[in-house]
């Protein structure tokens, strides 16, 4: 396979992620370009060494580079992923995709008649005991799935002082909790069980009325939601919730989920990903990850021994093993998240605004594609 060239849009965490992760797989960061000329140099200097600082339009067009990943605020992603599809490069886009539906929409629909790989980074789903999971509630055994139940807690924004450009919905979008990790959680719970989220009915509240401007400017009005609580009916007849909240104080990054079929129970913490909790009525037992005893797909993502942790950084490497797999074969995987997995999460965060705002519950193929 000949070595892809990548470039990374974007300083912050996730862009130092991304390219730890293309580094992991064997592509080369041939440059990064940021908000600044000096955050980009900053970057190669202190994580993308051997890359080139460029401008955004100049890193999009550059020769060598095959796929952009795109780690910039939320209202950038949906014009930089729009160009980069243009100038014939492959993209692995953060999401939300958009600030709104009708754009996710929009670069869903350039992606699909473009050809090329486009990927959203629900990485969740590469963590070994979550496909251990899928297979456990998907397995003929298991019976019919009756309950799928959850929620995602952080803590960085339960301060009134706390904020972040995502705060403000010009940059972040019209929701942010929600749009930010509940995506995940709704992504993950759908990939798990193989249902769908077709109905939802939402409570949300902004916690801080006010928060101070992202850059030390003035505090201003938040329009936001810090938390939302879902309740949720699937297409294949499960009921479900999920409480989101980036205001729990302690919780640092808890994406948890419970789903219980006829059978059995899985349960998932995302902050315990090497542990997977299988609940029976004759006794339940804690998995710890062993290659030799998981199931074929959650063996595959194991690529460490058993007793040798995998985390966070493991599951972002899988997932962008996945895109360069289907850059380089011209084909999507299976399991890869993609545009159209984007999209989905755009419609259910629409359809949760607004039934949170008629107070009514709201079918999600009301805002599909
Ligand atoms: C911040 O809430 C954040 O970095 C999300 O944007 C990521 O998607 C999530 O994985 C961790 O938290």
């Amino acid at each position: 396979m000949t070595q892809l060239g990548i470039g990374i849009v974007g300083t912050g965490m996730m862009g130092r992620i991304h390219a730890d992760a293309a580094r992991r797989v064997g592509a080369r960061v041939v440059a990064v370009a940021g908000s600044s000329r000096t955050s980009a140099e900053r970057a190669v200097r202190e994580w993308a060494g051997g890359s080139a600082a460029l401008e955004v339009e100049d890193l999009i067009t550059h020769p060598d580079i095959d796929v952009v990943h795109l780690c910039v605020p939320n209202h950038l992603h949906e014009p930089l992923a729009a160009r980069a599809l243009e100038a014939g490069k492959h993209v692995v886009c953060e999401k939300p995709l958009a600030l709104d539906l009708a754009g996710a929409r929009a670069l869903a629909g350039s992606a699909r008649t473009s050809g090329l790989t486009a990927a959203v980074p629900f990485i969740y789903r590469y963590h070994p005991l979550v496909a251990e999971a899928r297979a456990r509630v998907q397995a003929g055994s298991a019976g019919s799935i009756h309950l799928i139940h959850g929620s995602y807690l952080q803590d960085w924004l339960s301060n009134p002082e706390d904020t972040n450009w995502r705060v403000d919905a010009g940059k972040g979008g019209a929701s942010r909790a929600f749009a930010d990790i509940g995506s995940h959680w709704c992504d993950l719970v759908e990939w798990v069980s193989g249902h769908r989220i077709q109905e939802v009915s939402a409570l949300t509240k902004t916690a801080y009325a006010e928060r101070p401007g992202a850059a030390g400017t003035a505090p201003g009005a938040v329009s936001t939601e810090d938390i939302a609580s879902v309740a949720f009916r699937t297409d294949r007849g499960a009921v479900g919730s999920v409480i989101i909240s980036q205001v729990s104080p302690g919780r640092k990054n808890r994406l948890w989920f419970e789903i219980s079929t006829a059978n059995v129970s899985v349960g998932f913490d995302q902050e315990q990903p090497e542990t997977l909790w299988v609940g029976g009525r004759e006794g339940n037992q804690v998995l710890t990850r062993d290659p030799n005893t998981l199931s074929p797909e959650a063996a595959e993502l194991s690529t460490l021994p058993a007793g040798h942790p995998q985390g966070y950084h493991d599951a972002f490497r899988a997932f962008v093993a996945d895109v360069y797999a289907s850059v380089s074969h011209g084909a999507a995987v299976g399991r890869m998240p993609t545009f159209e997995d984007g999209l989905r999460a755009a419609a259910i965060t629409e359809a949760v605004l607004a039934s949170a705002e008629r107070g009514a519950w709201v079918r999600v193929g009301d805002f599909s594609p």
